[in-house]
């Protein structure tokens, strides 16, 4: 019997430091160091079941950020990418999922009081579970309603953007509740100086005209691996894309808007603030661009782009 965690499958071991350890034993003090400063730099990768087996979608473009998240934070992470690496795709082997979602995450652990990280060990574990759609059963095909936060993005200089920190996500669950709780699935964040940044958990496009836009870096986003290959397809399909600030109310006179997340995958967006965007339905060039990220991510078409890693 597959083990589950309200409803979600969960993979039976998790990698701990090296050693692989039972669901149930992955435990950790409450006095370490990430549970009262927030202290942890993590992940979220997904592996897709192909004809060949299966896959991990650019595992290496998400151990890279892991690091360069840990670097950011003068955090040494104990392993390396050759290691971390070898560690995914032996746990999703070993778990014997055919798709699921990969959650490495480094902290700051036992041993040390007061917020100097730097005495606190360091500690590194991967969860596996089977992840199915982020944002609702129909979001993928009948696009989601959202609003714009009144929650400003990190702001530059503060909680460093481009780190994916547990800490960056109590902004995140600030836009996320006040969403729900209006009755959104989620929401959209403006940069401090008021352009469009991102969702809580995802990165936004944005059609008009036949262009596709989406906010540059300095716009206080996390660089999404699949913002990045959006971007990649776009090119490969001869569509241009432009990274520049992004006025909120372009929002409502676009043509279509999506996100884009390893969770949430490529998700349209049909109404933001109950204004409806284009027809009020997945877009034509969403679709394309939809379809072009699931025939890579599931190996349906040639990876020229080295996307993915076989499991087996
Ligand atoms: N912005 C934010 C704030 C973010 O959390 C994500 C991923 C992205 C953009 C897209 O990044 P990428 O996955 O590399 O394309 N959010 C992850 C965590 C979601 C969660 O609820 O946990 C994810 O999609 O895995």
């Amino acid at each position: 019997m597959a083990k589950e965690v309200g409803n979600v499958e969960v993979g039976k071991l998790i990698w701990h430091n090296g050693e692989l350890v039972p669901w149930e034993d992955a435990n950790i003090h409450v006095m370490s160091h990430v549970v009262h400063y927030g202290s942890s730099l993590f992940e979220g990768i997904r592996c897709y079941e192909t004809e060949r087996g299966p896959a991990i979608f650019r595992l290496g473009d998400h151990v890279k950020r892991l690091l360069n998240s840990c670097h950011i934070y003068r955090m040494p992470c104990p392993y390396d990418y050759e290691l971390l690496t070898a560690a995914c795709r032996d746990l999703v082997r070993t778990n014997g999922f055919s798709a699921c979602y990969i959650r490495p995450i480094a902290f700051r652990g036992y041993g040390t009081f007061g917020v100097n990280p730097f005495p606190a060990p360091v500690e590194v574990y991967i969860a596996t579970w089977a992840w199915g759609q982020y944002l609702g059963d129909e979001a993928l095909e009948q696009g989601v309603d959202v609003c714009v936060s009144s929650w400003t993005r990190l702001a530059p200089n503060t909680f460093p953007a481009m780190a994916k920190s547990g800490a960056n996500y109590m902004n995140s669950q600030l836009i996320k509740m006040e969403a729900i709780t209006n009755g959104y699935v989620e929401g959209i964040a403006l940069d401090v100086q008021g352009y469009v940044s991102e969702g809580s958990g995802e990165n936004i496009f944005v059609v008009k005209d036949g262009l596709v836009h989406t906010p540059p870096l300095h716009a206080s986003i996390l660089p999404g691996i699949t913002r990045d290959s959006i971007i990649t397809l776009c090119s490969d399909l001869g569509i241009p894309v432009i990274q520049k600030g992004v006025p909120r109310e372009l929002l409502y006179v676009a043509d279509e808007v999506f996100f884009t997340g390893t969770a949430a995958e490529v998700t349209p967006v049909r109404s933001i603030d109950r204004i409806q965007i284009g027809k009020g339905r997945r877009g034509p060039i969403t679709e394309r661009l939809q379809n072009a990220y699931f025939d890579a991510t599931k190996g349906r078409t040639e990876d020229t782009h080295r996307w993915l890693t076989a499991v087996e």
